[in-house]
């Protein structure tokens, strides 16, 4: 398959596909080692930035994803971070504030991670699956069972093409901590976002309350099984 035949293998790390950067996304360098890390704001208000995969990737292929997720700032922070897969080019970028730095991307499936609640939203700390760039409506939503802001965290989200099922999974990095699944939604990637290939990768974004907003450790695998 030429897709995520983009990527690397998991097994090789350091994990660096090329990557197309948008607002206030930058690449920087984890202290101590060579793990690259997208950070999607900076702790400035009012930031959206996005970080695209630069090959658009096959949606009619199933695939498996993670990376861990690190949102801090003061004692609250805001927005919040998605995983998005989109058809509209490795510029995408939506809106800051609840918009997540998507919204307005409309041919899109986003999976957001969102640390403050604005009016549509369960509470500040949830994840969600959004369509067509409106983080107003959620096809599917759940409080997290762990806190998103303030420690970093692992996601897994393994897409199925064949069943048409996108789950999303979250763990602490404490230790002992359990992987658990948030969302399974049912989707297809390829008809939602009206392309066979699309690309794939995170936005972010804050508003009158600020984080900074990393992502590191990602990796896009075909699922083992
Ligand atoms: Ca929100």
């Amino acid at each position: 398959m030429n897709s995520p035949g983009a990527f690397a293998a998991d097994t090789e790390p350091p994990y660096n596909p090329p990557l197309s950067l948008n607002g206030t996304a930058s690449l920087m360098w984890r202290a101590g080692d060579d793990e690259r890390v997208i950070r999607l704001t900076d702790g400035g208000y009012r930031q959206a930035g996005s970080a695209w995969s630069t090959q658009p990737v096959d949606l009619t292929e199933s695939f498996e994803t993670r990376f861990t997720a690190h949102l801090r700032s003061g004692k609250t922070g805001a927005d919040g971070i998605a995983f998005v897969a989109q058809g509209q080019g490795p510029r995408a970028l939506g809106g800051w504030g609840g918009g997540l730095g998507y919204r307005g991307i409309r041919n899109s499936v986003a999976v957001e991670f969102d640390i403050y609640q604005n009016q549509p939203d369960p509470s500040g700390n949830h994840l969600a699956v959004s369509f067509s760039g409106n983080p107003d409506r959620h096809s599917s939503a759940a409080e997290s069972s762990i806190p998103l802001y303030g420690k970093p965290f692992q996601v897994r989200v393994r897409y199925d093409a064949d069943n048409w099922r996108l789950q999303v999974h979250v763990r602490a990095l404490t230790p002992g901590a359990t992987e658990e699944l948030m969302l399974d939604q049912e989707v297809s990637l390829s008809d939602r976002i009206g392309t066979t290939s699309g690309w794939i990768g995170f936005t972010g974004s804050t508003g009158h309350l600020t984080a900074r907003q990393d992502i590191y450790e990602w990796t896009v695998a075909t699922p083992q099984e």
